[in-house]
């Protein structure tokens, strides 16, 4: 008999798998490779030990994944939307949450921006104003204090998979803690150790949320330093920067780089102050990065 699960923790050679009659067991994945990722269906061969080869995995709605010239990363399978965590402090990167904005829309997925360690009010509005060329074309944007109150974010997470994706030390596991009481998930308590570069998370794990009306699914993952799109084309990126779409068949060329072409029409919308600098600025630097320069 074929047994199917959901995979609910990816630690690279093997994985924590949720049967579908509710048994938890150890997933062996074939070969060599780590082809599996956390919220991924799966078949598995028979159960000996409380521990099953993974076969393969089912068709996925979605796959978050990031990538460069070498490699890609899987983040999450089969979610429904993106929680970008960033924080008062420390300082987070907003060309981090462009490009996490273009890989989600690539996969058609809703990305939800929060803001959390609104208790430390020092660098509240400093961070409001980093975040506000996204809110401008309209991402949510929740002011959250993870230690003092998640409920803002609960209404968001009602019948969806929700994977939350940010940098190291900005409350990822805290707010898993916080929406999911029983989850135990390991957060940094020394600030200091901020500074060492590690992540406190190791690997993605999914948990179901508590709810009174509807089901939802949460997964918190590793912070992430980098967000390569090594596997998007030019034209595909350019889809992820929403707020550039009504624009782009108004550029006189029709490859039009938006760098320095006459008659661009993106370079006019910034100059007429619909579209933010700091996007045109991310959108510049993803697209000369690697062999892109050449694909459309
Ligand atoms: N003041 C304050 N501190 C917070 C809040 N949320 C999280 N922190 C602190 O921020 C630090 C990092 O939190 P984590 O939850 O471990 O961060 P993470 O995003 O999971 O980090 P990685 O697992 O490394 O990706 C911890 O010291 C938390 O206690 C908050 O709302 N307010
Ligand atoms: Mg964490
Ligand atoms: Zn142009």
């Amino acid at each position: 008999m074929t047994l199917t699960g959901t995979i609910t923790a990816a630690f690279g050679r093997h994985y924590e798998v949720a049967l579908d009659d509710g048994r938890r067991i150890n997933g062996i994945p074939r070969g060599k490779k780590s082809l599996y990722a956390c919220g991924d269906r799966v078949t598995l061969g028979p159960l000996h030990d409380s521990e099953a080869q993974i076969l393969t995995h089912l068709p996925r709605a979605s796959l978050l994944y990031r990538s460069d010239q070498w490699k890609e990363k899987i983040i999450a399978a089969n979610a429904t939307q993106v929680v970008l965590v960033v924080a008062t402090e420390p300082g987070f990167s907003d060309e981090l949450i462009s490009r996490c904005l273009v890989a989600a829309q690539h996969e058609k997925l809703r990305v939800v921006i929060v803001l959390n360690k609104s208790d430390l009010a020092e660098n509240l509005l400093a961070a409001r104003a980093q975040l506000a060329p996204f809110s401008a074309f309209g991402v949510p944007v929740i002011e959250l204090s993870a230690r003092n109150d998640a409920s803002p974010l609960m209404p968001w997470l009602a019948d969806q998979t929700t994977v939350l994706v940010g940098q190291s030390g900005m409350g990822k596991s805290t707010l898993t803690n916080a929406l999911i009481p029983d989850a135990g998930a390991a957060t940094r308590e020394i600030s200091t150790a901020l500074d060492s570069g590690k992540h406190t998370t190791t690997h993605a794990r999914m948990y179901e949320l508590p709810m009174s009306n509807g089901c939802g699914k949460l997964i918190d993952s590793p912070g992430l330093q980098e967000f390569g799109l090594a596997h998007l084309t030019r034209g595909e990126i350019e889809l992820g920067f929403a707020e550039f779409v009504p624009h782009l068949d108004h550029c006189r060329f029709r490859d039009c780089r938006h760098e320095n072409e006459p008659g661009c029409a993106i370079k006019a919308a910034v100059d007429a102050g619909t579209i933010e600098p700091r996007r045109l600025a991310h959108f510049i630097t993803i697209t000369s990065e690697g062999d892109r320069a050449k694909s459309f």
